[in-house]
């Protein structure tokens, strides 16, 4: 059997309904495209003091820019040309695009939500890094968007996925029907179908959370933390302890290992740190249809109203039977 390419993939899926028009597909060939360039340009970093630093000009006179802008601006670039979008929001963007607004290119029905570069303070010591997209359908069908279009749950999401920029680079992500995984050969510049049909183990041997914060974690999650740490056969406790500090890379190891991830509420960060539209709510998406589970702890990441654009939300994300013995702990000891 020979290699399958991210394209042929979507094309395929799409000749599973003869009255689609493509746009999807334009839409996901944007994303693949903005990774690849995103792909190329994290690749080299490490020549940064040799190419010239941020905000300063290299030997071919070009001013430098941080990764995550220029990620930022490459995603919102493909996105916007492809004419399938009608609003486009990124961490790095206070506001998000309204493209029916004020865009120059044709507006389609999508709403993207991104973290152009997630983790990028890794960047510097070539720990692996991320792109995370989120990407409903507007529910109003026409003029400008609305309360209505919103405020979608996380589990309205027409598709998610996240690229890592790791040892290779990956894609993954989920229409609803599953998840698959694509894995970027560079000498033919595609991404090709790597991880068929992914499964998160229901269970793994690993936890993952920064545990500096220990004293500023619930009673709850200090029991669960002291349970990882307990000897215990039948469970493979101990458990390891991982945790990069990079969350695409973090919830990658888990999808593959199986394991469990935890960026609970602490005194610094009352609602948790990481943010409900394109980082929780799209490897929540993703997570569910591997077959693991996403929870604040008290309800599914899914379920969640969304009321802003940078919210940000406990997350607890992995391996369903680990995450089903926090949310006991959390039952037992709130
Ligand atoms: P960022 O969006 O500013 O990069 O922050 C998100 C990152 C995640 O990748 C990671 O899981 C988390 O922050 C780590 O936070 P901490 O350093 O508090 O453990
Ligand atoms: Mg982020």
């Amino acid at each position: 059997m020979g290699i399958q390419t991210l394209e042929q993939f979507i094309s395929k899926q799409q000749a599973q309904f003869p009255n689609a028009k493509g746009e999807f597909t334009h839409l996901l060939q944007a994303i693949s495209l903005a990774a690849k360039i995103v792909h190329r340009e994290v690749n080299k970093a490490g020549l940064a003091d040799i190419l010239g630093k941020q905000g300063k000009q290299n030997v071919q006179g070009e001013e430098q820019q941080k990764l995550d802008v220029f990620a930022d601006h490459h995603f919102i670039d493909a996105l916007e040309k492809v004419g399938e979008c009608c609003y486009l929001a990124s961490e790095e963007h206070e506001d998000g695009l309204d493209l029916t607004k004020q865009s120059i290119y044709p507006v389609g029905k999508y709403m993207v939500y991104f973290d152009p570069l997630d983790g990028s303070s890794n960047i510097d010591a070539n720990v692996s890094i991320g792109t995370i997209f989120s990407i409903y359908k507007r529910v109003t069908t026409d003029g400008p968007l609305t309360l209505e279009d919103f405020e979608q749950l996380g589990r309205q999401q027409v598709a998610a996925g996240y690229v890592i920029y790791g040892s290779s680079t990956m894609l993954v992500y989920t229409t609803g029907k599953g998840t698959n995984g694509f894995t970027l050969d560079p000498s033919i510049g595609e991404f090709c179908l790597s991880h068929p049909n992914l499964r998160i183990p229901s269970s793994g041997k690993t936890y993952s959370v920064n545990e500096s914060n220990y004293n500023q974690f619930s009673t709850a999650i200090k029991q669960y933390l002291q349970y990882c740490k307990e000897q215990d056969k039948e469970t493979s406790r101990p458990y390891s302890s991982r945790y990069i500090g990079s969350l695409v890379a973090d919830f990658h190891r888990n999808m593959i290992q199986g394991g469990i991830f935890l960026y609970p509420d602490t005194l610094a960060y009352p609602d948790g740190k990481l943010r409900l539209m394109y980082e929780c709510n799209p490897l929540a998406f993703i997570a569910e249809q591997a077959g693991g589970r996403a929870t604040t702890g008290l309800m599914p990441i899914l379920d969640i109203r969304p009321q802003e654009l940078h919210q940000r939300t406990p997350l607890i994300i992995g391996s369903d039977k680990m995450v089903k013995m926090v949310e006991w702990f959390i039952h037992e000891y709130s």
